[in-house]
């Protein structure tokens, strides 16, 4: 059935000169970078239990969270299991494994990620990390590197130097370079009544944590912008053009989150002029509702439009996808399946538009011909091209996987 509507579906696109197989072949080599954090609302498994902070909030309590790096692994397997192609792990620092003892977020080593790197290399994917700058005591007055008290900077120095090394060791270990991003929670509440020195400080710093030479074959380095969060309303210090001038003149990624921004600014319309000034960019993807809510990514059009940049620019070698969102207030598995499902959807939806023809269109003027086109490919049989990619890939078609996850809910997670 899959095989009949998918042959149907194949000349309908070929009529246009569009090579269906090739976009598979493409779409299977471009992986997603999956983010751990979704399968324990961020909680990690530091020994000693700390409150998430940072401006960022996990709402709901959906039965059956990971409480442990096996359980997280688990369940990541589970997720990975229904997702068509090989992807990556993006993982925090807060996911070290300790041994139950108290290791200081300074003092992370390569040795308290032996597990993941075991993991991952037993199933050949890559690893991506992040050094955590919240849900800490040096942290809870909602500044970390731009701090006033050069000793708090300092241990955050630390710690983001500990983590570009820990992302050179998955980096060597796997064999594909782990991305390193840097995201801080820091900012004001109200007014400031100084914006430059906060953000002078977190130039020094940052240039203090990427003095250490590091090797970009085993790892790269990203900075994440942001423009409000959860008691930073007035004021981010690593906002958009504080991090944009900074990857740029520091030959560093800049990495986009989709919630970072004014609720009708998007994402998509930045791709392009970036590309034209960065080798690679950085996203996280993700789905603001009203706010930076993380809300699980959904198949709607700034995603579509997300994809179309990447892929009729030529960029999926030099955009690197990931996903940032929690949500405890539905099945965490399931959000994982939900939204990277969603992110290969959008990316085979664009790899199936004939691009050079609708950029001639748009160089001749013929704009009538161009909306014309752009809205009927919408209703294409992409759906049936889908279907395929997925049972090719030995994945479950449609909602079939959701009777997978329903049963690994009875069987595993409603046990814990
Ligand atoms: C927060 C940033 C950041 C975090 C993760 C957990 O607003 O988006 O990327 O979500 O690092
Ligand atoms: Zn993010």
């Amino acid at each position: 059935m899959v095989r009949d509507r998918f042959d149907e579906a194949k000349q309908a696109y070929e009529q246009w000169g569009i090579n269906v197989d090739e976009a598979f072949r493409t779409l299977e080599k471009t992986a997603i970078s999956v983010h751990c954090w979704q399968g324990d609302d961020i909680t990690g498994f530091e020994g000693q239990k700390r409150e998430l902070s940072g401006g960022i909030d996990v709402t709901g309590n959906y039965p059956g969270k990971a409480r442990t790096p096996v359980e997280l692994r688990q369940d990541l397997d589970k997720a990975l299991s229904l997702i068509p192609g090989k992807h990556r792990v993006n993982l925090h620092a807060i996911y070290a494994e300790t041994n139950g003892k108290a290791v200081e977020r300074d003092e992370l080593a390569p040795e308290h990620f032996v597990n993941w790197v075991e993991w991952a290399k037993e199933r050949g994917i890559g690893l991506d990390f992040n050094p955590t700058l919240f849900s800490h005591e040096k942290a809870a007055d909602g500044l970390t590197l731009s701090h006033p008290d050069k000793e708090i900077r300092q241990f955050w120095i630390r710690h983001c130097i500990a983590s570009r090394k820990i992302g050179a060791y998955f980096g060597e270990q796997l064999g594909t370079p782990c991305l390193t991003n840097i995201w801080i929670p820091d900012g004001y509440k109200d007014i400031p009544s100084d914006r430059l020195t906060p953000r002078q400080r977190l130039k020094d710093s940052l240039d203090e944590i990427f003095a250490e030479p590091i090797d970009e074959a085993y790892n790269l380095d990203s900075v994440e912008s942001k423009l409000f969060g959860i008691g930073s309303e007035a004021y981010v210090v690593g906002s958009h053009e504080f991090y944009l001038g900074y990857a740029l003149s520091r030959n560093k990624m800049y990495l986009l989150d989709t919630g970072h921004f004014h609720p009708t600014e998007t994402i998509s319309n930045k791709i392009s002029a970036l590309l034209l000034y960065f080798d690679k960019l950085a996203l996280h993807v993700s789905r603001p509702v009203r706010w930076d809510s993380d809300h699980v990514v959904v198949l709607d059009d700034e995603l579509r439009e997300i994809a179309l940049e990447i892929v009729r620019n030529k960029a999926l070698g030099r955009v690197m996808i990931g996903l940032d969102f929690f949500d405890a207030s539905i099945n965490r598995v399931a959000a994982w399946v939900i939204g990277t499902r969603n992110m290969i959807k959008a990316l085979l939806y664009a790899l199936l538009l004939p691009h050079d023809y609708l950029k001639q269109l748009q160089e001749e003027g013929r704009f009538t011909e161009r909306l014309v086109l752009m809205e009927e490919f919408k209703t294409y049989p992409f759906g049936a091209v889908w279907d395929e990619y997925c049972a090719a890939m030995g994945v479950p078609v449609r909602e079939q996987w959701l009777e997978e996850v329903k049963k690994y809910e009875v069987d595993i997670l409603l046990k814990r």
